[in-house]
Parts: structure tokens; sequence; C-alpha cells
């Protein structure tokens, strides 16, 4: 098996969709967190100096999304056909597509809550409808099974209502799909172990 060295910040944020694939496919991989302090001296050593990387055997990933969809692949967390993968990754770039509209490293508090609240109370609606409608009754996003794109729900979501707990309330469908990637035992496992960190 590869050697996988995880580096990101001791934060969930964008490393955490990766920490879900290790820890349900059971592959061992050393999550690197570093302090905020030493992030100068290490950015310009890192290619595209942002993180999270992954490096597999020494050669280095970048940009979170491509790091999880090759752990996805690799654990066959990816979509069982071409088509759901396709739509598996549709779903993790709408998720993050809204993800990037937050101001995540604005350092002016005022300003910072600000956009936050109406990005979650006039933008977040919409997101939600449209992700309900596509799960429907079904008890993944994509296809019969769980794909990276239900974990990408999960880990997305939790940062959300951590900062408007009634988001989802008018939603019970997606709640319900959050509580079924949190019950698979290797996750549940992984939430109970893992730092605590805001995000
Ligand atoms: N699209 C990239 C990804 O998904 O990996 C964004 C990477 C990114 O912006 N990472 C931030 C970072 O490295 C942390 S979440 N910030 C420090 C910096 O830009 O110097």
């Amino acid at each position: 098996m590869p050697q996988y060295k995880l580096t990101y910040f001791n934060l969930r944020g964008r490393a955490e969709i990766s920490r879900y694939l290790f820890a349900y496919s059971g592959k061992k991989y050393e999550d690197h967190r570093i302090e905020p302090a030493d992030w100068p001296k290490i950015k310009p050593t890192i290619p595209f100096g942002k993180i999270p990387i992954l490096e597999v055997d020494g050669v280095i990933i970048h940009q979170s999304l491509a790091i999880a969809r090759y752990l996805a692949r690799e654990s066959g967390l990816a979509g069982q056909t071409p088509v759901e993968q396709a739509l598996a990754d549709a779903i993790v770039d709408t998720i993050d597509d809204f993800m990037t509209l937050f101001p995540w490293a604005e350092k002016n508090q005022d300003v910072r809550k600000q956009a936050f609240d109406d990005i979650l109370t006039n933008k977040a609606p919409e997101l939600l409808k449209d992700l309900d409608t596509f799960l429907g009754d079904s008890n993944w996003l994509v296809g019969k099974s769980v794909t990276w794109a239900d974990f990408y729900w999960d880990v997305c979501s939790t940062t959300l209502l951590s900062c408007k707990p009634d988001l989802a309330d008018n939603y019970p469908r997606l709640l319900a799909l959050k509580d079924r990637v949190q019950a698979l035992p290797a996750i549940a496992a992984w939430i109970q172990k893992r730092p605590k960190t805001i995000m």
C-alpha cells in the first residue's frame, strides 16, 4: 500500500472529505496538521502554495477535490458507473461552488459575519431545495450506495449548521442523509476520535 501523508491546518475545512475517505477505506495515512505560525515558511515549499496536499509515495497532489476524487476512486466511492461518477462529481462541485461563496479568510469580524449571514439566509435555501429535490426519497445522492458526494454533503453541512443550526430544518431528508453518513461505523468512529475544531 502507498505511503500517504495529508497536510492541512488543524481544521476540518478542505481536508475533511479526504479524512472521511481514509476513515471509510481503512487506509493508513499521516494526518499532518500544521500550525498557522509555521505556514509562511512552509508555503513556498509547496507546489501552488495552497493546502491541503496529499503526498502519495512522495508525489504531491494538490487541490482538495482532486485529492478526494482520487481517494474516492481508489475506494470504490466515486460512483458505480461513468454516469454515476459524473453525477457524484457534479454534486460535489455544486456544493463546493456554494462553499466558496463564503469569505473564509476575512479578518474583519463584522464584514465576515454580515457576509455569512447574507449567504446563509439568502443563498442557502436555493441550494438546499435543489439538493433535496435531487436526493428525493433515495438513501444516497447518487446510485444505490454511498459515494463521496454523500460524504461531501455531510462534511460541508456540518460546518454550515455550526454557523446556522436551523439551516436545514425544512429539509428532513437532507438531515436524514447526514445521519446515514454519520452512522457508517468507520465514519462514526472517526467523528468520535477526530480533533475537535471549530471549522
Ligand atoms: N481550491 C483549493 C482546494 O480546494 O484545495 C483551495 C485551497 C486553499 O485556498 N487553501 C487554503 C490555503 O492554503 C486553506 S483552505 N490558504 C493559505 C494560503 O493561501 O496561503
